[in-house]
């Protein structure tokens, strides 16, 4: 079999990760031969283009250093504050600055000059998301001739947020320079193979924009998931008992309803909050009986708009305890720390509600691990946002619209009275659609699709498009 090399941002480390990516591709990359290559987190004065190779917990993981100015320019700059919030439709979240992409091009580059001694003519290169679009083309520009397969970890914009991204011609073009390119949802493939029929259609003076060639690009939905058996397991565990018994004895037969997030404006945590708030408003029965419980670590803090999403999360939570709570009872508990996947298990296990409602969303892990860990005899109930890509196959989930607070709230409500014998239907349909999903089907169908020997089927799967 081809050795494997992934490809990210940054590469799996010791500590506690707060992104999906890490905990879905540690598994994948340790069952085959290859190196999963990226940054190593530290910042020079002059950039290297020679990996330096260590063993993490049995991983072989290759990286390289950035310059500050670069990394600012790549990270903070063009992925964070130009592809981030148009991605997420949030175009007055956007900063544009016309030296980032200089800067983005510049490290895609680096990576390319770095990997390519490397690899090997039969390696399979999988590529993952907005940060490293350029790199199959940069790679292709050195002579590399592998199979190339990109991931993209969030949704795809319509189209007319692609077009208020600086040199979204350029990145189109990137794409097209993948074997294989794999999105969160069929949403997403929609949405790719609109912008691209508008590019390549003809314009209103009658020139054809025949700007892109997508003949050799396959494009498809692969829809990430977790590792259901082992938060179902983990949500037992004594690991996650620790944490379970010290919660069982403060929340004392209060009902919990539960987020978990990274800290970041596209998750809706504000809207969230304010919806727990309208419950407690119209449902006095409800007050001293639920407990909201928000888990949310701080995420690329550096970034202002993230920096003002924590501010308004800490404002809106001071609002509903000063409304609400008394001597002996808080509303709401706001935790901004990461913790380990057992007791994380062990907190969805306890929640009678997980209130998953980003406001846009690639699939989102978060609602299959809160599936996973319930208990099958008495199931909490997943309230989920209809723009997270997860609502393509949660539709026993109560499917809400994460803006209007509203009905967030009147879904909280059904969630808390649902009586048992409905909370276990709708949980099995749950658990039977994660299981399905599961992360080991979903890197080696990604993978199976990559390898060359799928590379030119005579009859083309249902789901895929050929686009060109
Ligand atoms: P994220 O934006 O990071 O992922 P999500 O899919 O919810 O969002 O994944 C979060 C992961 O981090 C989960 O595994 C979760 O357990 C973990 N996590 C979150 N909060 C945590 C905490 N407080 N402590 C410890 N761990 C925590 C991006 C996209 C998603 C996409 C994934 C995978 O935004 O839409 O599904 O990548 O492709």
């Amino acid at each position: 079999m081809s050795r494997l090399i992934v490809v990210s941002n940054r590469t799996p480390g010791k500590t506690v990760a707060a992104g999906g990516l890490a905990v879905a591709l540690r598994k994948t990359l340790s069952e085959r031969e290859g190196f999963w290559f990226g940054w190593s987190g530290k910042l020079t004065d002059s950039p290297s283009v020679q990996a330096r190779f260590e063993d993490v917990e049995g991983l072989s993981v290759a990286t390289i250093d950035l310059t500050r100015d670069d990394h600012q320019a790549y990270y903070a700059g063009f992925s964070n504050s130009i592809l981030w919030p148009s991605f997420h439709l949030r175009l007055d979240l956007a900063h544009i600055d016309s030296t980032w992409y200089e800067g983005y091009r510049r490290v895609n580059q680096q990576f390319a000059q770095a990997l390519l001694p490397l690899l090997k003519p039969d390696d399979v290169i999988w590529v993952h998301d907005y940060h490293l679009i350029p790199l199959a083309s940069e790679l292709r520009s050195l002579g590399a001739t592998n199979r190339m397969g990109f991931y993209l970890h969030i949704p795809f914009p319509t189209a007319d947020a692609l077009y208020a991204i600086p040199h979204h011609l350029d990145l189109m073009r990137d794409v097209s320079r993948y074997d294989l390119v794999g999105m969160q949802a069929n949403r997403d493939v929609a949405a790719f193979t609109e912008a691209v029929e508008n590019m390549t259609h003809t314009n209103l003076a009658g020139d054809p924009l025949q700007l892109f060639d997508f003949a050799r690009t396959e494009v498809a939905a692969f829809p990430i998931g977790s590792d259901p058996g082992a938060f179902s397991r983990m949500s037992v565990s004594s690991a996650a008992s620790k944490m379970v018994k010290r919660m069982e004895r403060v929340l004392a037969g209060q009902q919990l309803i539960l987020g978990v997030d990274r800290l970041d404006y596209s998750k809706g945590l504000p809207q969230r909050v304010e919806a727990y708030e309208k419950l407690l408003e119209n449902n006095n029965d409800l007050r001293r009986r639920v407990h909201m419980l928000q888990i949310a670590p701080p995420s690329r803090d550096t970034i202002k708009e993230y920096q003002e999403t924590s501010d308004a999360l800490d404002a809106i939570c001071g609002r509903v305890m000063g409304r609400f709570a008394d001597p002996d009872w808080a509303p709401i508990t706001y935790v901004k720390r990461a913790y380990g996947q057992a007791t994380l298990a062990g907190f969805y296990r306890m929640a009678r509600v997980g209130l998953v409602t980003p406001l846009r969303d690639g699939m989102n892990l978060v609602a299959h691990e809160f599936i996973s860990s319930q208990n099958p005899a008495d199931p909490g109930v997943l309230v989920l946002s209809r723009f997270a890509g997860a609502a393509e196959i949660f539709e026993d989930a109560i499917l809400v619209n994460p803006f209007d607070t509203d009905e967030t709230a009147a879904a909280l409500r059904l969630a808390l009275v649902m009586p048992l014998e409905e909370r276990k239907a709708r949980w099995r349909t749950l658990m039977a659609a994660a299981e399905k999903h599961n992360v080991d089907d979903w890197s080696k169908g990604f993978l199976h699709r990559l390898s060359p020997v799928v590379a030119a089927p005579s009859q083309p799967a249902r789901d895929i498009i050929y686009l060109g």
